[in-house]
This record gives C-alpha cells, sequence and structure tokens, in this order.
C-alpha cells in the first residue's frame, strides 16, 4: 500500500441505531474503492466487518471493527461500530481511535433511541460529524420528515449539503447542494455513477436549499456574515472552505443521502468524508498527561510515538491482537516501546492494518492511523504505549458495570475445567463481563450489559472454548441495609482447655445515604481493647458484610462505630476479634431493621404517539415511575425508572405492542428499598437456594 501522509488520513466511525445500514455501507465503501471485489451484503453473512460467527448468524455487529479503502489518493480507515445497545460500550471505545463519525439514520424510522445515545457520545468526545439519512431506495422513505426529526433532536445545524433524486423505488441518485450537479447511480448495485445536471423539476428546491446552507455557513463566521451582506453572496472559495470550518466547529453538521444495500451515493459520502471531516492534523490536539500535567498531541510523525489501544480481539490462532491508534510519533513493527498506563515494557512483534478480520502486513505505524499488533503481554484495552521515558498516559476508557446476571452451569466437569481458561480471553476482549463464582451459593455466575449480551457470550465460550454451558435464568443484584439503629455487644468466648479465644466489642449501628457504602470509626479509648486488635474488628466487619441477615446479600449503606469492649490478657487475638465482631455485625443488623436494596434502572423509550397509552399502562403493573415525556416530531420519548427485576421480559413486549417501531434503552441509576411483598419472596427464594437459613442463630 502506498505509504500516506497524515493530511490524507482520515479515521471515521460510521454510528447509529441499531440495523440503520453501517454495515451494509462499510461495505459498499469497500467495493466502490476496489478494497473488495464484490459487493458484500449483511444478509449473506459475507462482510468484512461483521466477521465474528455471533455476528453472521444474528446479523448483527455485536463488535465494532476496523477496515480502510484508499479513495482518490486518500487513506479512510473506516471503523463499522455496533449499534445494539447491549453493544454500545465498544462503540463509545471505538470512537476515541476516530476523528470524526459519520451517523446512519433509517430514512423510514427517522431518529430513533439508539441515535440519541451515539450522538450524546460524539458530544462528549466533541467529533466532528456528517449524517447519512440511509435506506432511501426503502417504501415510505423520507429524506423531508428524517431531516426534520434530526433537526428536531439535535438542532437546526443538521443541514442538507445534498437532495435526493426520486424517494423510494424512484431513488436514482443526489443533487450535490454544494456544487449544484447530480450523481445518478445505476441500478444494478455496481456502484456505477453519472454525473449531469440538475433535473428541471428539482432546480427551484435545490437553489432554495443551496441558499439555506450558504446562509448557515455565512452565519458560522462573523467576516463571512460580513462578506454575504456586502454582496449578497459568497464565492465558490469562501463557501467551501467556510462549510468545512464550519462543520469542524460543530456549527453545520452535513446531511447526505444514500442506498447502502443498492450501493447508491455510497461514493458522494466517500467525497464527503474527504471534503468535509478533518484529518488528523486538522483536529484539535487529542489532550493527554504528560509526567502529570495536562497536554494537547499533535499529530506529529517527528514527536515521540504514542497510541491507544481502543480494542483487543482475542484469535484463536493469533491470540491477542490489540488495535491501536497512533496519535503522535512512529514505531516500527519490532519497536520496543513502553505500555505507560502500566509502567510495563512490551515489545512488538509485528504491525499489521486490518481489514475486518484479515491482517495486512504494515512497515510502520505513525501519527494519524491505525494499525494492530498481536502477542503483547501486559496490554489491555485501554492502555497507552509509548515510546520509552515518554510517560504520556491517555484517560482510561470507561466501561459500564454489568447490569445482569445469570447463573452458569457447566455441563461437565471437564466443561469446568476449561472455564477459567476461557474466563481470560473473554474478559481481555470484553471488559464489561464478568464471569465469577457466587461465594455464598457456589454458583457460577456470568454478567453482562443485557440478556443478549450475556446471551452471545455463552455462544463464545462454547464456539471458541469449547465449554457447554447451561444458561439459568437471571439474576438480580440485590443488597441489604438497614433503616435504623442499634447498639450491641459482640461476645466470642472459648475458654475450655489449651489456649482459649477471648473477644469483647460493643458497636453501634446506624444508616448512611444511599451510595454511602460503608463506613468505620474507632471510639475506643483507655484501652479497652488493645490498638491493635482494632483493624480485626473491621476485618470481622468486612467479611461479615458480605452476606446480610435477610436473604445473604452484600450489606451496604450502614456505619459501625466501635465504642467499647474488653480483652483477655492471654486469649485475645486477632481471629478471636474478628469472630466477636462477625457476631455482632450480625445481631447488630436484625435489631436495626435490616431491608432489601434492588437496582433502579433509568429507562427511555422511543415510540410512535399511537402506542404511549398501553406503554404506561404496561410500566405502571412493572412497579414504573415515569419521570417525563417530550415530543419530538411524530415520536414521544417518555423516561421512567423501573426496578430491574421487572424489566428482563421488557423487550418482548414493547416489540409486540409497537409492532417493532418503539425502542429502549436502560441504564442503571441507583438502589431503593424493596418493597415488603416482593421482599418476602425475595427472602423465600434465598431460603430455597440455600443462601440463607431459615433461623440461622449461634
Ligand atoms: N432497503 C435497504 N435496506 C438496507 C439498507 N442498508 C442496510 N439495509 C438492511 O438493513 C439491515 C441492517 O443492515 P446493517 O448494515 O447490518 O445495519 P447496521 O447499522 O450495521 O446494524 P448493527 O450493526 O446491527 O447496528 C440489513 O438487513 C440490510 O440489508 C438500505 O440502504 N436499503
Ligand atoms: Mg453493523
Amino acid at each position: 500500500m502506498k505509504d500516506y501522509t497524515v493530511d490524507r488520513i482520515r479515521n471515521v466511525a460510521l454510528v447509529g441505531h441499531g440495523s440503520s445500514g453501517k454495515t451494509s455501507l462499510t461495505s459498499a465503501f469497500l467495493f466502490d474503492a476496489g478494497a473488495t471485489t464484490r459487493l458484500t451484503k449483511v444478509d449473506k453473512g459475507n462482510t468484512v466487518t461483521d466477521f465474528e460467527p455471533e455476528e453472521v448468524d444474528r446479523q448483527i455487529s455485536i463488535n465494532s471493527a476496523v477496515c480502510f479503502c484508499e479513495w482518490k489518493d486518500h487513506k479512510i480507515n473506516i471503523v463499522d461500530t455496533p449499534g445494539f445497545s447491549n453493544f454500545l460500550w465498544d462503540t463509545r471505545a471505538a470512537l476515541r481511535a476516530v476523528d470524526a463519525a459519520a451517523v446512519l439514520i433509517d430514512s423510514v424510522a427517522g431518529v430513533e433511541v439508539g441515535t440519541e445515545k451515539v450522538w450524546g457520545m460524539l458530544e462528549e468526545f466533541q467529533l466532528p460529524r456528517l449524517i447519512v439519512v440511509n435506506k432511501m431506495d426503502r417504501e415510505n422513505a423520507s429524506f423531508k420528515r428524517s431531516v426534520e426529526a434530526v433537526q428536531q433532536f439535535f438542532g437546526r445545524q443538521a443541514v442538507p449539503v445534498q437532495l435526493p433524486i426520486g424517494e423510494a423505488k424512484d431513488f436514482t441518485g443526489v443533487v450535490d447542494l454544494v456544487e449544484k450537479k447530480a450523481y445518478v447511480f445505476e441500478k444494478d448495485e455496481s456502484g456505477a455513477v453519472k454525473e449531469s445536471d440538475v433535473p428541471a423539476d428539482l432546480a427551484p428546491e435545490v437553489d432554495r436549499m443551496n441558499k439555506t446552507l450558504v446562509e448557515m455557513v455565512a452565519e458560522s463566521d462573523e467576516k463571512l456574515m460580513e462578506t454575504y451582506f456586502e454582496k449578497g453572496e459568497l464565492s465558490a472559495g469562501e463557501f467551501r472552505e467556510g462549510l468545512k470550518k464550519a462543520i469542524l466547529g460543530h456549527q453545520i453538521f452535513p446531511v447526505f443521502a444514500a442506498s447502502a444495500l443498492a450501493n447508491m451515493a455510497a461514493q458522494t459520502v466517500l467525497d464527503g468524508i474527504l471534503a468535509y471531516l478533518p484529518s488528523p492534523v486538522e483536529r484539535p490536539g487529542v489532550k493527554v498527561k504528560v509526567d502529570g500535567a495536562e497536554k494537547a498531541l499533535e499529530a506529529s510523525p517527528e514527536d515521540p510515538f504514542c497510541a491507544l489501544v481502543f480494542k483487543t480481539i482475542s484469535d484463536v490462532y493469533t491470540g491477542r491482537i490489540s488495535l491501536l491508534r497512533v496519535f503522535s510519533g512512529r514505531v516500527n513493527p519490532d519497536g520496543a516501546v513502553t505500555n505507560s498506563s502500566r509502567a510495563a515494557d512490551e515489545k512488538l512483534s509485528g504491525l499489521f492494518f486490518l481489514q475486518g478480520k484479515e491482517q495486512i502486513a504494515a512497515g510502520q505505524a505513525k501519527a494519524g492511523d491505525i494499525v494492530a499488533t498481536a502477542k503483547l503481554k501486559a496490554t489491555v484495552t485501554g492502555d497507552t504505549l509509548c515510546a520509552k521515558g515518554a510517560d504520556i498516559v491517555f484517560p482510561a476508557i470507561k466501561f459500564p458495570e454489568p447490569s445482569i446476571s445469570f447463573a452458569i452451569e457447566p455441563k461437565s466437569r471437564a466443561d469446568e475445567d476449561r472455564i477459567s481458561q476461557a474466563t481470560h480471553r473473554i474478559t481481555d476482549e470484553d471488559p464489561t463481563v464478568r464471569i465469577e463464582r457466587d461465594a455464598d451459593t457456589g454458583q457460577l455466575l456470568i454478567s453482562g450489559n443485557g440478556e443478549l449480551h450475556v446471551r452471545i457470550i455463552t455462544e463464545r465460550l462454547k464456539k471458541r472454548f469449547n465449554v457447554d454451558v447451561d444458561l439459568k435464568p437471571p439474576k438480580i443484584s440485590y443488597k441489604e441495609t438497614i433503616r435504623g439503629r442499634s447498639d450491641v455487644q459482640g461476645r466470642h468466648k472459648k475458654q475450655t482447655g489449651g489456649r482459649g479465644q477471648f473477644g469483647d466489642v460493643w458497636i453501634k449501628m446506624e444508616p448512611l445515604p444511599r451510595g454511602g457504602d460503608f463506613e468505620f470509626e474507632d471510639k475506643i479509648f483507655g484501652g479497652a481493647i488493645p490498638r491493635n486488635f482494632i483493624p480485626s474488628v473491621e476485618k470481622g466487619i468486612l467479611d461479615a458484610r458480605k452476606k446480610g441477615v435477610l436473604a445473604g446479600y452484600p450489606v451496604v449503606d450502614f456505619k459501625v462505630t466501635l465504642y467499647d469492649g474488653s480483652y483477655h490478657e492471654v486469649d485475645s487475638s486477632d481471629i478471636a476479634f474478628k469472630i466477636a465482631a462477625s457476631k455482632a455485625f450480625k445481631k447488630a443488623m436484625k435489631e436495626a431493621k435490616p431491608t432489601i436494596l434492588e437496582p433502579i434502572m433509568n429507562v427511555e423509550i422511543y415510540t410512535p404517539e399511537a402506542y404511549m397509552g398501553d406503554i404506561m399502562g404496561n410500566l405502571n403493573g412493572r412497579r414504573g415511575k415515569v419521570q417525563g415525556m417530550e415530543q419530538k416530531g411524530s415520536m414521544r420519548v417518555l423516561k421512567a425508572q423501573v426496578p430491574l427485576a421487572e424489566m428482563l421480559d421488557f423487550e418482548p413486549t414493547l416489540t409486540s405492542i409497537t409492532g417493532g417501531r418503539g425502542s429502549f434503552l436502560m441504564e442503571f441509576s441507583h438502589y431503593e428499598e424493596v418493597p415488603s411483598q416482593v421482599q418476602q419472596k425475595i427472602v423465600a427464594e434465598a431460603v430455597k437456594e440455600g443462601r440463607v437459613r431459615p433461623e440461622e442463630e449461634d
């Protein structure tokens, strides 16, 4: 491959709601630019970027995947990201690797819940973006309606730079509103295009939209505004330069129209990426910590090497593959670097560009590019690699805590043995998964971001690691806490024959505000308990709080004050005080009005207005509390808080109520007390599972 200078590279993520066409558009890009010899299809399971078996089976993207194409003497690195809510954490991580994004909108559905979610991420990372109204060939496609929806949600900065020629089955191409030129595409998926004059019937609309665009550009810059007022127009140069500047400054989000599936107008989007989205040198310097101080990194190949590991792939043959975005400097395939996040040295053994899963050897990795390397020893996703001595560290990548757990049961002893090895590889690749044994029940728990996520991980265990497990119904991570105060003695005494054991503590227990977790205060004066035993008292309570007295769930949001006790010169020991503290904890908890807490989720539902009533009624039955409702065009956005325990089967319900037109997202909000009738059920369940014994006295 040709060696491209930094200004001739673009790093673009394709983002959007699930099924908006990101993978299909990626396929069209690759085919049109000659990177593939045929137009690959999601429905055929042969795309470059949905290469995992779980992706092929379900026809959705689960992982973000990197590929590239060479277009008009530039290299465009494309990151095809997942749109389904369970996998958006990976999309968020991938955004750390790019300088801009293309946001895909389904021309029939308009803005969906996932669109707003990814939009929020682009705002968070301050990435310039263009918008593609995709699926223009679909029945009921509407460019106008889609643009209106985008403007209602994201503001009037969303301005068309194209006007589609025809819609649905009549969609044949686009008019470029900057050049006022038409591009008409063959309907045979070849991508063959003819440039022509604007069709006469569209001319007035094109003039009007061109004027709107010019005005938006003029508005974005004081000097251009003056020129526009004086002359009544902008020169072609001023217009184009001003447009790009406005896009880089987030004052304009240019809107394109395309049909990825029919390979129509993908090339004009590629042109748009070159013309309007920043090269690595055009984006503001990425903020990093250098020797503790914040600094902006310039994308210069001459500076010290510095790269962020934004993704890890666990490949059956190659092992661990780390995907790097190089932000400055350069490195050779055998380079020695430092992992500055962990103060560990790493030696590279090869560099390659990824075309989906295919690896293409790279002679060097340079500032502004995306590359991959295999077999790093200490490095995980989110780490910084830099030149030895450079000591640069990128801000960490934040991953969500898992929101749902399932128990899994290995089908055989051999399966059980293979699990621990597989766990490592899986969490390497997906830092949001946890596979852990529950200390109380002995059950193996697998936790993730949603049911689909957990099911896919289970499939991966089977396909890649030959681990066969049964997935049990999901478990909610309940907690226990107290509502009242107590003041108790805990005494451990065994003084019959030989060396005895003696520990004696008096503690007060009181509630802390939600999220307060645990506090320990030592108020022993005058040596009632010798100093050296006090940490054992705290340890005893820390151990004991792992299991509450009601249903055996961890205990949170309470404070323990140790204020008195007694000891024995010979028989007192660390262990005796630990046991005394543990006894005191159980007693104190029972006397302090114990209660159970459950996770409450923030739920956001997007639905056409007609289904609002049914959805509200359904949420009521799920102990949901509606927090607010907004109208965005023809859509309603409903925000509610609902206990996770009630949301496990919400997805199919919403689909059936709305005929598939509604979508929702949920994320953890906080813990709240469980109503008493529900508590009784949880306790009964815990007794049945053996987490607690009905009368556990000692
Ligand atoms: N009619 C029509 N269908 C399309 C178009 N683009 C994609 N599709 C179809 O929409 C479905 C989803 O397409 P994908 O490309 O997988 O969408 P995606 O955004 O990558 O989906 P996720 O990665 O799962 O979020 C597939 O069945 C595609 O064939 C289009 O332009 N027109
Ligand atoms: Mg996809």
